[in-house]
């Protein structure tokens, strides 16, 4: 392009993580000039921010990586089915370099505010020292990018170490001989626990609701896989294309009460070896959304805990009560139920003697105070539309994107919404459910084409009807209550956020509706999608 005499650029894009340098790689591919601006000052989003100890995939790593080229995947020998933030940050950056991506990407530059100017078609982009006005503003920004801290008393006054998991510091923490308080035991605070709890002085647990924390069943890749992976490329990539959560597990096709009850034990034997989310996918297909089959494998897998936990009490401390295997987002750990067979190692259960205040020295529940030199806060995010949110977008007739989602996100395929025009973010709320690179990448593709379309047939402003956006806004609100296995505890309903609408903010409908409906789109030339312009 090039000759865009209203915009700097033709494409700005938001966020340096898996989903933005795709949609990067994809608009230079198509000759668009193209700007990234980045807040961190490195590439890998999630696998950037989320450095603290034991932080990995539970995603296989070959399914988690990109599939656009079969040359990068077979230079790329991850070293683990489910490897490491490490290795995980050298893949992006090994993707960038490769694709010569890193001369586009403005880093350590926080948007603060985007502005549409419809006088020119074009986006005004306001970051830390930097402006830049766009025909496109593509946000991939991520969903789980916006840490959460409880708001509890007197949490800035501590004078030890605090961290928060999503926002881990570059140089190593040093956990030798210290006294560590982690608060939270959803996916992130169970991947620390167990990393730290050989070299501290003591971890103290902050428990309010245990979770379902089954096996990840991690071990290196052997040569002989390595080649399989490799020989295997196609059969991967299209696997995964056709899985509707995007991983390679087989489905089932039994119920649970197919089975007798030692079929069934056997079964879920061999679903207990599986890797990360065949738990899920692998397991009875009535799992997660037949109460009485979910209660069946919840029972397999609190059997599980207490075999894992010498001290009774604590085991049944760590068995969730308040909901069944996947009524929230499931961690998947190593030797998690273990460490607290360690002497170093306690629980406290918040349902028991909540915090009442953090203190100069440590933190206080209605049990007293325990000091600490250490406080992790794997306390969560702000989940789907956090990101999006504090962006400072605003829209036609300046409607800023915050107001607009004041009661949930309104979007069309999850990637775009009304009065919001040339906007676009994939891998945000209402995508699927599943391996994130997978749908945010189809979204990303969708949005490539779009973008294109609009190039060939000269029209400058692409927007949804508000008819697409509703009727896709009301089936993903209607799936959630009838498919999704996810309850309204969950932070996938933004219930964690005080203040927050209690929207889902998945697809529970998956890949398969959101291909569908991407296919229909194309195949209609994108009706409707260009108001009040005529075709050149
Ligand atoms: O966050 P969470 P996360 N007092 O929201 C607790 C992905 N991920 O960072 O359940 C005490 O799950 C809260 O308690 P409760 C993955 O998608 C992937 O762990 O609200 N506790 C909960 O225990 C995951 O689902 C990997 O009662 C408080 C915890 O903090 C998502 O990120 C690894 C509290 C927050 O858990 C988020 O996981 C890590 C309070 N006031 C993360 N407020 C992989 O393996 C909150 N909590 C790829």
């Amino acid at each position: 392009m090039g000759s865009d005499q209203d915009a700097d650029v033709d494409i700005l894009i938001v966020g340096a993580g898996v989903t933005g340098i795709y949609q990067l790689y994809r608009a230079r591919e198509a000759g668009y000039s193209v700007q990234m601006v980045e807040q961190g000052t490195g590439v890998g989003g999630t696998w950037y921010w989320n450095r603290y100890p034991g932080s990995r995939y539970d995603s296989e790593s070959y399914t988690y990586g990109y599939f656009f080229s079969q040359e990068l995947f077979q230079e790329w020998e991850w070293t683990e089915h489910f490897a490491g933030q490490a290795e995980n940050e050298r893949y992006f950056n090994h993707v960038v370099d490769k694709f010569d991506l890193r001369r586009h990407i403005r880093f350590g530059a926080l948007v603060t505010s985007a502005v549409w100017d419809q006088g020119s078609a074009t986006w005004l982009v306001t970051a830390d020292g930097f402006s830049a006005r766009a025909r496109y503003l593509v946000a991939a920004t991520g969903v789980l990018s916006v840490p959460f801290y409880p708001d509890i008393p007197g949490r800035d006054s501590f004078r030890g170490e605090a961290y928060h998991t999503g926002l881990w510091p570059k140089t190593p923490v040093d956990f030798a001989g210290k006294r560590v308080a982690v608060i939270g035991t959803g996916s992130s605070g169970v991947q620390v626990i167990p990393v730290i709890a050989p070299e501290v002085a003591s971890v103290t647990v902050y428990q309010r609701t245990p979770n379902w924390a089954t096996p990840l069943n991690n071990r290196p890749i052997t040569p002989e896989e390595q080649a399989e992976l490799k020989a295997g490329f196609a059969a991967i990539r299209d696997t995964c294309a056709k899985s509707p959560s995007g991983f390679l597990h087989d489905h089932s096709d039994k119920n649970t009460f197919d089975d007798s009850p030692e079929e069934r034990q056997a079964f879920y034997e061999r679903v207990w070896q599986l890797g990360g989310f065949g738990k899920i996918i692998s397991n009875y297909q009535d799992m997660t959304l037949n109460p009485a089959a979910n209660a069946e494998w919840s029972k397999f897998v609190a059997g599980k805990i207490r075999a894992a936990v010498n001290d009774p009490a604590t085991a049944e401390k760590l068995i969730p009560t308040d909901h069944g295997y996947a009524g929230k987002r499931p961690p998947y750990v190593t030797d998690y139920y273990e460490a607290f067979n360690r002497p170093n190692v306690s629980l406290v259960d918040l349902n028991e003697t909540p915090i009442t205040a953090v203190t100069e020295t440590g933190i206080e529940t209605a049990a007293g105070l325990r000091e600490f030199d250490i406080i992790v806060w794997a306390t969560g995010f702000d989940f789907g539309t956090g990101a999006l949110n504090r962006l400072g977008v605003s829209g036609r007739d300046g409607l800023p994107l915050k107001e607009y989602w004041a009661d949930g996100p309104l979007t069309y395929l999850g990637l775009m919404c009304h009065h919001f025009p040339n906007f676009f973010f994939p891998g945000g709320p209402h995508g699927a459910a599943g391996n994130n690179p997978r749908y945010s990448g189809d979204q990303s593709d969708f949005i490539a084409g779009l973008i294109d379309f609009a190039r060939e047939h000269g029209h400058r402003v692409i927007e949804v009807p508000k008819g697409l956006e509703d009727e896709w806004t009301t089936m993903v609100n209607e799936a959630a209550v009838t498919m999704s296995p996810f309850n309204e505890k969950s932070y996938f309903y933004g219930t964690n956020i005080p203040g927050k609408a209690r929207r889902f903010l998945l697809n529970s409908l998956g890949r398969p509706k959101l291909l569908e409906l991407m296919e229909v789109t194309v195949k209609s030339d994108y009706a409707g999608f260009f108001p009040g312009q005529e075709e050149e």
